[in-house]
């Protein structure tokens, strides 16, 4: 019987794929970057208040995960800020109603596991 491939016995890794406001992404990438962990940013918006943050993808041997994310949440505030719903108007364009307060973050974090990792 042939021995099992990398893929049969999984990768060893998790990725994490945290979520963080702009003004925190930067000391997230370079701390992971500090401790030893390679990290890719991509700017994205979130759903609710349109505003920009930052998805932050980083792949880790398991048993560094936890180390990780330490990282991440000790380098991401809770900040609060402003969401303006608004409300049809009965001719033309809705209007505002009053804002709502909002926190945000820290980090909104998923971890998933990889089932393979490759560098080609
Ligand atoms: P946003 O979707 O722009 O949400 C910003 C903040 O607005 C949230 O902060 C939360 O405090 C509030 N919020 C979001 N949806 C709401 C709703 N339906 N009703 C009332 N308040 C709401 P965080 O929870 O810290 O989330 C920060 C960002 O993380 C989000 O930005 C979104 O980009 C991402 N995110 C959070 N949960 C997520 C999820 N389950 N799936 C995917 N992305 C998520």
């Amino acid at each position: 019987m042939s021995s099992p491939s990398v893929s049969d016995v999984g990768s060893g890794m998790q990725l994490i794929l945290g979520i963080v406001q702009d003004e925190d992404a930067s000391a997230v990438i370079e701390a992971l970057g500090q401790a030893g962990f390679r990290s890719t940013r991509i700017n994205t918006v979130g759903g609710f208040l349109r505003k920009g943050n930052a998805t932050i993808l980083v792949g880790v041997a398991n048993d560094q995960l936890q180390r990780a994310l330490v990282i991440i949440r000790d380098n991401c505030q809770t900040r609060t800020e402003y969401f303006v719903p608004t409300a049809p108007g009965e001719v033309g364009e809705p209007y505002p109603l009053d804002p709502v307060q909002v926190q945000v973050g820290g980090a909104t974090v998923f971890v998933l596991d990889v089932e393979r990792f490759e560098q080609l």
